[in-house]
């Protein structure tokens, strides 16, 4: 849910990277975090992280400058994937206005993909939003190992499992070498503003 303060000419909106545990969520707002050092307007803040895994949430304030005199604030958020942290993810979604769903390229990690896709569907549901109304972009990530001695799925097989119903537009990548990552980011924020350009029209 943005807010729209009319008085502060200010727009604030929502970015929540979802995915299943280890797929690369906070190592892509790490990237964001060292990349973007302009849009950046704080620091990276990490709830509770243990290790290389995040047990409450990631959170990283942006902003985007103006659109038509309102300036575009975001804040951006990662869940924990663990099965787990099922209630702190719904908390994390909680007024979300656009997502990002990380897949990990590993071949082990299909049905985790599988799993955490579905999660996201009942997470939203419960707020009453259609994951096939909400500005949504897939992330195929850790494409680098591709070619390295584990097994890896081809995008092939990762728009089957994911994306055949949905339909988002999906990118490549990889959160280490930072190959993708800005590109989705971008996508997701384009298709968020035009979808909040639209619900403040009509409401
Ligand atoms: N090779 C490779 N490793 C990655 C990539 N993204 C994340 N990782 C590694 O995967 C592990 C889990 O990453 P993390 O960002 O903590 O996952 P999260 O649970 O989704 O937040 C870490 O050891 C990362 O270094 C990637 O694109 N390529
Ligand atoms: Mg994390």
């Amino acid at each position: 849910m943005a807010i729209f303060n009319i008085k502060k000419r200010e727009l604030e909106c929502k970015i929540v990277y979802y995915g299943p545990g280890r797929s690369g969520k906070t190592t892509n707002m790490e990237y964001i975090y060292k990349t973007y050092k302009k849009q950046v307007v704080g620091e990276m803040v990490s709830v509770d992280t243990e290790g290389d895994r995040t047990l409450f949430f990631d959170f990283l304030p942006m902003g985007l400058g103006q659109i038509k005199g309102f300036d575009i604030r975001v804040q951006v958020y990662t869940v924990p994937g663990q099965v787990q942290y099922k209630s702190t993810r719904k908390l994390v979604l909680k007024g979300v206005d656009g997502v990002i769903f990380v897949a990990d390229s590993l071949a082990i990690r299909r049905k985790k993909n599988m799993l955490s896709l579905k999660d996201l569907q009942h997470n939203l549901k419960e707020y009453g939003i259609n994951i096939l109304k909400i500005p949504l972009i897939m992330q195929h990530n850790k494409r680098d190992i591709a070619g390295q001695d584990v097994p890896v799925m081809t995008i092939e097989q990762m728009e089957r499992d994911l994306n055949r119903q949905l339909k988002v537009h999906s990118f490549p990548a990889s959160a280490i070498t930072g190959e993708g990552v800005g590109a989705t980011l971008k996508e997701c924020l384009k298709l968020t503003l035009l979808s909040l350009k639209k619900q403040f029209k009509s409401g």
